[in-house]
């Protein structure tokens, strides 16, 4: 059994447990006058008119929170903190090397961001303009964020493991006119050539006028005359002074493409003063945030938690914020507790596929560094095994710290269902209760409400105002995607098991998503990847466990007549599916089979194709509706590595 000590009685100001009480009536009873009173937590330009105007039904569908009102997102990360705490460090930047770094105070962030927000000027960027960045994790990063905010541009972050035809996708598909990116990048001692992938993303999508590049390594590359200036050159050039743009609550800030189970990645919209409340405030509450933390979250800017957790939740509550451009398992196993002590950080945010790997190597690269500063500690992305919760809980914190297993989305903007430090006890594996705002439901699958402890689907039956706006460019795919599975209820596309005391527990994904080392891959995609290949038939992809990486990618393909399957080209494909969509999307195993197991219809049997890649063939089950039954021993007798 493990010894884990309950909630501990809540410092002034944090949540304690008849807060949460007291919030979540609030919210339910008179949502107007609970978010009239949280958004009093920012500085707005001119006051919204109304609170909440929401219509999850098909035929009168509207999301709009706070409109009439005006506000600036980077006037509220930077301009409102300048009086009380300009001196104060924003952002700790920790390099690739351990002690490689910079410190940079409020004062200074806001002098970046003013100076490149009017170099995007002088290129002709305003409001509503999109601006893809592809970049390293440094602070400039967080300050082409900000720079787009306060002029009203839209920025388009992609990761940047994504290969240049992911990168020409989501450029093309948002139309940015210019991307900022890095010399290269610089990730466990490897160089990535930020610069030349955009060099080879532009070649294939037309459009970009311009390219900014900020210089990370000091590295060789090709610049391209009339169109591509380094950043810092111009930076110099420009003035620090650039006030920040009054923009509508419901003015869009950004663009994230995510994975879904359909189709190409869609663009996540994000609006203004919503997510920025919703962000501030789980912030503040989850992490139960005071002035003298050192908050580091592990995650990359370029997905959804290096958005909400690195930059913005932090930077609204004048916090110190770290940025990380390295890995957890370099120069060795110890470099997060290296350093956690050599920073002092304070509150640690990571993803399960982390705590699993430096699980492995075993106890003494943790106990050997002090540890002492941490005082909480965080889990997203994925659902966290009671092993790995148990571990981080007893090894990693000491069996001091309590630990916030936040799950959340993309699309939810920032964390919907979470423990709170000083409100809920804790329970391994469990993200136990929803926020206050967030009115969660579990349905069967033809959608009837199920009460008390059971298993089944999870939704949500209202708004709350970090929830994502529309698909960049396909509005009707947004609603068709989210809302009409259950018609009326936002559908997140997870399973959910609610227990005797009313927790929830997150069971991962209920569709053709997979979840990666906490990345998220749409099968399709790499089904599709796949069949971009000329010798390959017809693939099907489908998740199998993965001791460290949670899930990882099984792939079956059958070839096109005449083509035979060797060592070689099992190597081919991987790499193939490696450079059409990045290194994430390698598979781990590939399976070639003469045929698919299908229905007589023609739909991929799935649910049999899963089985195989969990090993499970005992318990495939009912094969009657299969059009060709003699497949699966020729399934089976397929080779796998
Ligand atoms: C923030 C983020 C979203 C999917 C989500 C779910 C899984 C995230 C989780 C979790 C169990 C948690 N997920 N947090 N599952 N427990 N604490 O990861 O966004 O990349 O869009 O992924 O991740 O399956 O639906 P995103």
């Amino acid at each position: 059994m493990l010894d884990i000590a309950p909630a501990p009685t809540a410092r002034p100001g944090g949540i304690d447990r008849a807060d949460y009480d007291r919030q979540c009536q609030a919210a339910l009873v008179s949502p107007d006058a609970y978010w009239r009173e949280q958004a009093t937590a920012l500085d707005w330009i001119r006051p919204f008119d109304t609170v909440k105007d929401v219509s999850f039904a098909a035929e009168d569908f509207r999301i709009r929170w706070f409109d009439g009102g005006q506000i600036n997102v980077s006037a509220n990360c930077l301009d409102r903190h300048l009086a009380t705490r300009g001196d104060q460090v924003a952002i700790i930047w920790e390099g690739d090397a351990s002690g490689e770094g910079a410190r940079i105070t409020y004062r200074e962030l806001h002098d970046r961001v003013c100076r490149i927000a009017n170099v995007l000027k002088a290129k002709g960027i305003g409001r509503g303009d999109r601006v893809t960045l592809y970049l390293p994790m440094v602070p400039d990063a967080a300050a082409a964020m900000l720079a787009c905010t306060r002029i009203g541009a839209i920025h388009s972050i992609v990761f940047g493991g994504f290969s240049p035809e992911a990168l020409a996708d989501r450029i093309r598909d948002c139309g940015s006119r210019l991307v900022i990116t890095a010399d290269e990048g610089c990730r466990g001692g490897r160089r990535i050539p930020l610069k030349a992938n955009v060099d080879s993303a532009l070649e294939r999508c037309e459009g970009v006028e311009h390219v900014l590049v900020l210089r990370r390594t000091g590295g060789d590359v090709g610049m391209t005359p009339g169109r591509d200036v380094w950043l810092d050159a111009a930076m110099a050039d420009v003035s620090a002074d650039c006030p920040p743009e009054p923009m509508e609550a419901e003015d869009p800030l950004f663009i994230l493409y995510t994975s879904g189970s359909t189709g190409k990645p869609k663009g996540v919209l994000h609006t203004t003063a919503g997510y920025l409340l919703w962000v501030a405030k789980t912030f503040r509450d989850v992490f139960d945030h005071r002035d003298s933390d050192v908050f580091w979250c592990t995650a990359d800017i370029g997905w959804v938690t290096g958005h909400s957790y690195v930059v913005y939740g932090p930077l609204a509550n004048g916090a110190t914020t770290v940025m990380f451009d390295g890995v957890p398992n370099y120069p060795d196993h110890g470099r997060l507790w290296e350093t956690v002590d050599r920073l002092g950080v304070t509150i640690l945010y990571t993803a399960p596929t982390a705590i699993r790997a430096l699980m492995r190597e075993g106890d003494d690269w943790v106990t050997r560094h002090s540890r002492a500063s941490l005082r909480l500690l965080g889990s997203v992305g994925e659902p966290i095994n009671p092993e790995a919760w148990a571990w981080y809980h007893r090894v990693v914190g000491d069996g001091r710290c309590p630990i916030v297993d936040t799950w959340w989305q993309t699309e939810t903007g920032g964390i919907l269902i979470s423990p709170l430090p000083h409100a809920t006890d804790p329970k391994p594996g469990a993200a136990t209760k929803p926020l206050p705002g967030v009115q969660a439901q579990i349905v069967d699958s033809e959608g009837a409400v199920l009460s008390g402890a059971v298993e089944g689907n999870l939704v949500l039956t209202d708004s709350w105002p970090g929830q994502m706006r529309s698909v960049w460019g396909d509005h009707d795919r947004f609603i068709q995607t989210y809302f009409t599975t259950y018609p009326g209820k936002y559908f997140t596309g997870d399973g959910c098991r609610r227990d005797d005391d009313g927790d929830y527990w997150i069971t991962g994904r209920v569709d053709d998503v997979i979840n990666v080392s906490g990345h998220r891959l749409g099968t399709a995609e790499i089904e599709s990847a796949l069949v971009a290949h000329p010798r390959v038939a017809e693939a099907a992809v489908v998740g199998m466990p993965h001791e460290v990486k949670g899930q990882g990618i099984y792939a079956f393909v059958t070839l096109r007549v005449g083509e035979t399957s060797t060592d070689a080209l099992q190597n081919e494909l991987r790499q193939w599916v490696r450079k059409q969509i990045g290194p994430v999307a390698t598979p781990d195993a590939l399976h070639f089979t003469p045929s698919l197991p299908k229905t007589r219809s023609g739909k991929i049997m799935r649910r049999i194709l899963r089985k195989i890649a969990e090993g499970d063939t005992a318990a495939i089950g009912d094969t009657s509706t299969l059009a060709d039954p003699t497949i699966l021993d020729k399934l089976l007798g397929g080779c796998k590595n």
